[in-house]
């Protein structure tokens, strides 16, 4: 290869390794009850674990713009309780795949630059006006009490009166997956066990291809073919 056409090469690998060093892998994620934000398109995938909870509940994806949530649709439902649980209340209202959830397996592409929560809508078989929804955004919710909490099933011991922690538990890389999320529904008279709805992130990958990037390469390569050429003309 001709050393000039060989340093314009490394000259321009050495530009794209300079980009893709400066942008870190994971700038400026959110994802915690501060908020969930990715820089870029973002595809999380999500499976349920199980449900403790007397509610009849549903997991979605809310989109918030200036602190107000509204549900994502279509596509924002991520899991969907058909009744409130197994066997009522019997295992501590236990609710597992295949009977009292259908679909326990879920993606979502979280738009760049889109702020959103997650959110458990929950209705009452005693009460058919009794509709309440809590998010993990905590900001979002009556009083800005905590209601999800990230790295944790909080208490998944069998006890419904059992109490847990959530404080330590704000935030969680999703590219980092498995991440454990639940959530405490607020029944059961306020029992924070944080293991009404137990499910995880299994994996997260940002969407590609970024066409100015791919864009940028082919002009590159382009002008170094044609340099090629010209250089290969010269000595010819
Ligand atoms: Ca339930
Ligand atoms: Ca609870
Ligand atoms: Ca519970």
């Amino acid at each position: 290869m001709n050393t000039k056409v060989f340093s314009k090469l490394t000259a321009a690998a050495s530009a794209l390794l300079l980009v893709n060093l400066a942008a870190p892998a994971h700038a400026s994620t959110l994802f915690g009850t501060s908020g969930i934000k990715f820089d870029q398109d973002t595809v999380v995938d999500f499976q349920l674990n199980q449900t403790y909870g007397a509610f009849t509940s549903i997991l979605k994806v809310f989109e918030v713009n200036d602190g107000v949530p509204t549900a994502v649709t279509p596509g924002g439902t991520l899991f969907s309780e058909n009744k409130p649980s197994d066997n009522w209340g019997e295992n501590n209202w236990l609710g597992t795949c295949g009977d009292t959830l259908t679909v326990c397996t879920n993606s979502f592409t979280f738009k760049g630059g889109v702020e959103y929560a997650l959110g458990l809508s929950s209705t009452l078989f005693s009460n058919s006006n009794y509709n309440n929804t809590v998010y993990s955004t905590t900001s979002l919710n009556p009083g800005s009490t905590q209601q999800f909490v990230f790295g944790s099933f909080g208490s998944t011991a069998a006890d419904g009166t059992t109490t847990f922690n959530p404080t330590a538990y704000q935030s969680g890389d999703p590219f980092n997956a498995p991440l454990k999320i639940s959530v405490d529904d607020r029944g059961n008279a306020n029992d924070a066990d944080f293991q009404d709805f137990n499910f995880t992130v299994i994996s997260a990958r940002k969407v590609v291809p970024e066409p100015a990037t791919l864009g940028a390469i082919g002009v590159a390569v382009v002008g170094l073919m044609a340099s090629r050429r010209r250089s290969g003309a010269k000595k010819a």
